[in-house]
Formats: structure tokens, sequence, C-alpha cells
């Protein structure tokens, strides 16, 4: 099953066909225990509804949104690479090695767009890139309970810079995009799972590259666990768990860029540079 926030209300998808839940708003049904009961019951007992992807909101409201970093090979050598002359490095290799993870604050709802809105690159920033990341859905008791796709926009030459600008090179208005749905589950997600990035420009490809759920080297319960450590979220929270996919360092975004970033069985998030 899918759950998507729409501008109708929550709407489940099962087997291509799709059921309003009127019996939850969206923070109560993200919030509840019984979150996959009450999609189950909605597609049992709702009578289904035409879907317009038009309608899709982002999936975060009141849950805020956390991110996991150098949990991928790729993102430890991009990272040490970008903050050598900062004296950065050691910290990325350390971090990717220490048994406790890199997790940051990420976002707000209101810094979330969904998909098909524009994410923004920071106007004092010269080297911006997306990163395509699997997210987590967690309920307020800790579980995993979904899944979703999660774009971290970063700008490399802050965080590059000095390691201490790390939130003004991840958190502004339009750095996070999430969507278009989550997928509920509470099973791991298989080590084989594909995740693309495609970056469009002028209807040409900018950029692309995958990787698997097989190189990342966190399990994303431990992230999770860590994440829940003296820490409640009453609402449930998003954990974007890190990218294994970093442009070369002469790539930069444009402002009218396509970014695609697919995920098998999740589905594709959309959003135009703005
Ligand atoms: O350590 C800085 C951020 C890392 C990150 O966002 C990632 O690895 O995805
Ligand atoms: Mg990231």
């Amino acid at each position: 099953m899918k759950l998507y926030r729409t501008t109708l209300g929550p709407i489940v998808e099962a087997n291509g066909i799709f059921h309003p839940i009127t019996t939850h708003d969206w923070d109560t049904l993200l919030s509840s225990p019984n979150l996959h009961t009450i999609a189950h019951a909605a597609v049992n007992n709702s009578v289904p509804v035409p879907f317009d992807p038009a309608t899709i909101l982002s999936p975060a409201l009141s849950q805020e949104v956390w991110a996991a970093g150098v949990t991928y090979f790729r993102s430890r050598s991009a990272r040490i690479e970008e903050s050598k002359d900062a004296g950065g490095g050691t910290f990325y290799d350390r971090v990717y090695a220490a048994a406790r993870p890199e997790l940051f604050f990420k976002a707000t709802g209101r810094r979330v767009v969904a998909h098909n809105q524009p994410v923004r690159i920071r106007s004092d920033a010269s080297w911006s890139v997306p990163e395509p990341e699997l997210t987590l859905f967690i309920s307020p008791n800790g579980s995993i309970v979904g899944y979703t796709i999660g774009n971290d926009m970063s700008s490399r030459d802050i965080e590059g810079e000095n390691p201490l600008y790390l939130p003004q090179a991840k958190v502004y208005d339009g750095s996070c995009a999430l969507g278009p749905c989550i997928l509920l589950s509470s099973d791991p997600l298989s080590p084989s799972t594909a995740i693309h990035l495609e970056i469009t420009r002028n209807n040409h490809t900018a950029f692309a590259a995958s990787t698997t759920l097989a190189e990342l080297k966190r399990d994303p319960k431990d992230l999770a666990s860590y994440l829940f450590r003296d820490n409640s979220f009453p609402n449930g929270v998003f954990l974007l768990t890190g990218t294994g996919i970093v442009p070369s360092d002469d790539f930069t975004l444009h402002s009218g860029d396509l970014i695609r970033i697919s995920i098998d069985t999740i589905g594709t998030l959309q959003n135009r540079v703005a």
C-alpha cells in the first residue's frame, strides 16, 4: 500500500486503486500506532476515488525531518575531498567508521517541498547538488512503518569551507523534497533496491548515476534507534538515510534543472530547481 497526502486528504493506493481515508487527518494518521490497520480499513471499506497527481502534497506536515550523513563510502570520500583545505577530512573518515552515526536536523514541514514543486539552491552558494536518499518514516514509538524518497539539497562550497557550517549548507527554504508517497511497510527493503538519480538540463541528461541499498553501511533500524535516544517525535519523523551518489566536483545545479530520483518499489520524486 502507498499513502499519499493530497489536497483532498489522505489517500491510500492498493493494486492501482485509490481509496480516501476519511477517519483521520494527516497528523493523527501518522501519529497513530495503527497506521497500517487504518490504511487497510480504508482499502476494504471506502469507495475508490479518481487520483490526480497534481493534488499531491509533501508528506511532512507537523513531522520533523532529520538526516543521516556519511553512510555510503562515496559520501565519505566526497566530503573528505571537499573539506581538505578546512581540515575536516579526518572527521568524515572517523564518523564513517564509528558506532554512532552522524544525524542532523534537516527541515521542518514548512521547508519541505512536494513532488513536482520547485526545490531551491541558496543564493549565497556557488556549488549545489541534490542528494537522493531512501527516507524512513518512523512512528512515535520508534518503529519504521514506511519509506519515501528524499532529496537532501546541499551547498557543497559552504559545507566544505568549514564543517561547522553544515546547518547553513543543509537547512533553508526549499532545501528538502519528499514524496511522492509513503510506501507502508515495516519490513526492511531488499539490499538490491536501486536508487537512481537523473538531472536533466535543457532536455539533455546533465548527470545520471545509480546505487543500491547494498552500499548503505548502516542498518536503518540502528539509525532510527540512535535518533530516538533521548528524543521524542509525537507526530512521527522522517529520517533521510544518506546519499550514495555525489556528482563529480565540476558539477553544480542550475536554475531550471529537473531532478528525478527513483527508488524501486516506492516510485519517482521529481522537482525542478527554482
Ligand atoms: O556530513 C555531512 C552531510 C552528509 C550527508 O548529507 C550525506 O552523506 O548524505
Ligand atoms: Mg545527505
